[in-house]
């Protein structure tokens, strides 16, 4: 038996170094690398699961061609053929944007990006515009400090204050729980700001539970008090802030008790929360995505960085509002080679299922899907599933039959993330990592970056570049080469980038039009959306009707990423039956007791799953998370509306209302 360092491609917070053990050829053991920088050997129940993944026997092993009586294994030539011949004569026909590509972050290898590239080549297709995911959070900072920036999760040990404001590590981040404990020892306060309760090491100081989407006047109010108290840092505000009196003029009406009114919450506990942030210096915000999944998503995460920026915790150690940061993408090679398209055309986001149908002059006719599983992941089901059933040519690269692959035409079968040489990144971890091939692909399973070259190479799109991965492995490290990056330096460990330190904006040079913090953004006046943080009720969170008096909220789960791993036989019992989590006084009002059946609707639709009860939760909350396939009775999406955030162009999952009746009831 041997090990091999290697890191898992997943779409989280951490890319942990993972230490696999192959016996005789295959992969027997993973576990965590104890000499990786940042993830120091701890691992979560899905990385152990990749074991399960690869030799699942429902993996898809060879290409896939669905006739009458269903899938039928074909040969990568035939695949090829077929793919080539159908997606030559639509462009023929409609030009190359009636082809819509559709790419997540279902694995983020590097090379993956070579789907773009051979779209670009073939000319250009439709592509979704905005996030599935960080979007209107991502757009908020970038207004607020002219980039998102983040403090290493270590820093958290420098804090007194730690806000944990719409993000649950205990679930999608454990690695920052030991940081978290270590400071609470060191006898910081710890806030926790959540419709939900969450665990945390110790019992937090402080837990508020804001009505869905009232958040921007929590903070707001918290700003009010902050100010009346004379607990703003007013150098920080004259020498790095913009915009400080405008913005103070729209606190001033946000006192406790209006606020108190819109959140739900006492009025004690936000005067409470905003001595408890201003008073213990230096302060860390931990922001989460749940809480701008709402169509005021983005003014919301101002409003929290606002209160950053008033008392002065930028720049320090212990301070910060981290969300992200802007990652080691822009000093790699980019292969999505935008410039060999000839034309580009994009559908929102938030809308892709009735942008999809509605699309004329071209129509989408063919679509293609690349690590991601759009029917399972994307708003409103329904819509996204008659939009592919009007495309004439599905194709879908993935390793099961998943609720799109379901819908293909032709499925193609990647190799796993072992079965081949990749760079692994994102913008929330701040090294890029090698994964080695350490195994051989399983059947006849090849990687992505091959597929795209072959299909390339295949229909002879020239424009396309070399077709040998390992040289575009070569080209994505190139650019970076002068910070010693090299895949020799990369066999070695991980490397950390070369401009992100520990702590954000240590320089206090902010990337924004003024070059200073900006509570008034004048970029986003430019773009229609309010230049101040001020709070606009959610569309339907904020206005509950009244067939729907319950807020629907759908976050991700400890134990699988998304819609991957719920598959797997040793979730049978758990995972894969869709459960509704109601508040005791929810259920009773109701009539629903622990382990009934009952009927979750929404405006877009129904669902049918068992209530549990649990009193960590607001009364006026229903929850069930997210990933649970259709297939298995499951797809919380089959609920969520086709609703964007206020910028940024984000899903705004959680802005939504539902009702749940005992099955069977009118
Ligand atoms: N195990 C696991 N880890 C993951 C993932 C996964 O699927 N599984 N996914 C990864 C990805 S892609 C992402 S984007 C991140 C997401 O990481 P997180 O942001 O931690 O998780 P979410 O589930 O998106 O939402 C976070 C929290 O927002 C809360 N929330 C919802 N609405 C509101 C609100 O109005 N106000 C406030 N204050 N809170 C609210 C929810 O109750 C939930 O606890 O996790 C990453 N890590
Ligand atoms: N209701 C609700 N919906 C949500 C969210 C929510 O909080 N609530 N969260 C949203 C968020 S934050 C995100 S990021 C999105 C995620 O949405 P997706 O990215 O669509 O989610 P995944 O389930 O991770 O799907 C990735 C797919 O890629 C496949 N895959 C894995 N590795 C490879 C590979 O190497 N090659 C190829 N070709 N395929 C591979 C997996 O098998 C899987 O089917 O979901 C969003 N959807
Ligand atoms: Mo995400």
């Amino acid at each position: 038996m041997h090990w091999y360092r290697s890191v898992c491609p997943l779409d989280c917070f951490a890319h942990c170094g993972l230490l696999v053990a192959v016996d005789s050829g295959k992969v027997v053991s993973v576990k965590g690398d104890p000499d990786h920088p940042l993830t120091r050997g701890m691992v979560c129940s899905k990385a152990k699961k990749h074991v399960e993944r690869t030799y699942s026997s429902e993996r898809i092993l060879a290409p896939l061609l669905r006739e009458k009586q269903g899938f039928r294994q074909i040969s990568w030539g035939e695949a090829y053929d077929i793919i080539a011949e159908r997606l030559s004569r639509i462009k023929q026909e409609y030009g190359s944007l009636a082809l819509l590509h559709h790419s997540g972050s279902g694995y983020e290898g590097m090379l993956a990006d070579l789907a773009t590239r051979f779209c670009n080549a073939y000319g250009g297709p439709t592509v979704p515009e905005g996030s599935t995911c960080w979007g209107a959070g991502y757009a908020a900072q970038t207004y607020d400090f002219g980039t998102p920036g983040t403090h290493d999760w270590s820093d958290l040990s420098n804090s007194r204050c730690i806000v944990l404001w719409g993000r649950d590590p205990s679930r999608t981040n454990i690695h920052v729980i030991p940081h978290i404990r270590q400071a609470q020892q060191n006898g910081a306060r710890l806030l926790v700001i959540n419709p939900l309760s969450i665990d945390t090491p110790g019992k937090p100081d402080l837990h508020i539970a804001p009505r869905p989407g009232t958040d921007g006047a929590l903070a707001l109010a918290m700003a009010h008090v902050i100010i009346n108290e004379g607990l703003i840092d007013r150098d920080f505000i004259s020498q790095h802030v913009h915009g400080y009196s405008d913005y103070s003029r729209i606190v001033e009406g946000f006192s406790p008790r209006r606020a108190a009114e819109i959140c739900d919450v006492p009025e004690a506990s936000i005067q409470k929360a905003a001595r408890m942030y201003a008073r213990h210096k230096p302060a860390a915000i931990l922001l989460g995505y749940g809480l701008q999944r709402y169509s005021n998503g983005g003014q919301t995460v101002r409003a929290i960085d606002a209160l950053c920026a008033i008392t002065g915790n930028i720049g320090v150690p212990g301070g910060g509002a981290s969300y992200a940061h802007s990652g080691w993408k822009h000093i790699l090679g980019d292969l999505k080679g935008n410039h060999l398209a000839h034309s580009r055309r994009t559908i929102p986001w938030p809308r892709l299922g009735t942008g999809i149908t509605e699309a004329d002059d071209p129509p989408i006719r063919a679509i293609l899907v690349t690590r991601s599983n759009p029917v399972t992941q994307l708003a409103h089901t329904a819509r996204v599933k008659s939009a592919f059933a009007q495309a004439e040519f599905v194709v879908v690269v993935d390793f099961f039959i998943n609720d799109t692959a379901g819908l293909a035409d032709i499925i193609l079968p990647p190799a796993g993330p072992f079965e081949h040489e990749d760079v692994v990144c994102n913008s929330w971890s701040p090294y890029i990592a090698l994964a080695p091939q350490i195994i051989q692909p399983l059947g006849e399973t090849r990687s992505d970056a091959q597929i795209f070259c072959d299909l390339a190479r295949h229909m002879g799109l020239y424009e396309f570049g070399p077709t040998d991965p390992a040289e575009w492995l070569e080209q994505v490290l190139r650019p970076a080469t002068s910070y010693g990056v090299s895949l020799e330096r990369l066999r070695q460990g991980p490397i950390r980038h070369p401009f992100v330190g520990p702590v954000a904006w240590q320089d206090r040079k902010f990337k924004t039009p003024s070059g200073k913090f900006e509570l008034y953004s004048s970029a986003a006046a430019s773009a229609g959306i309010s230049p101040l943080p001020d709070y606009i009720p959610a569309k339907e969170a904020g206005a509950p009707a009244s067939a729907y008096t319950l807020h629907l909220l759908t976050p991700h789960h400890s134990d699988y990423l998304h819609s991957q791993f719920v598959n797997l036989k040793s979730n049978e019992d758990t995972l894969r039956t869709p459960v509704v989590w109601l508040h005791p006084q929810a259920a009773k009002a109701r009539g629903l007791a622990d382990g009934d059946r009952a009927t979750v609707a929404t405006a877009q639709g129904t669902l049918s799953a068992t209530v549990r009860i649990a009193d960590s939760q607001r009364e006026d909350t229903a929850v069930i998370f997210q990933g649970g396939w259709h297939k298995f009775g499951a797809g919380v999406n089959l609920l969520t509306p086709e609703r964007e955030s206020d910028m940024g162009l984000t899903i705004a999952y959680y802005d939504c209302t539902c009702e749940v009746k005992r099955e069977g009831c009118a």
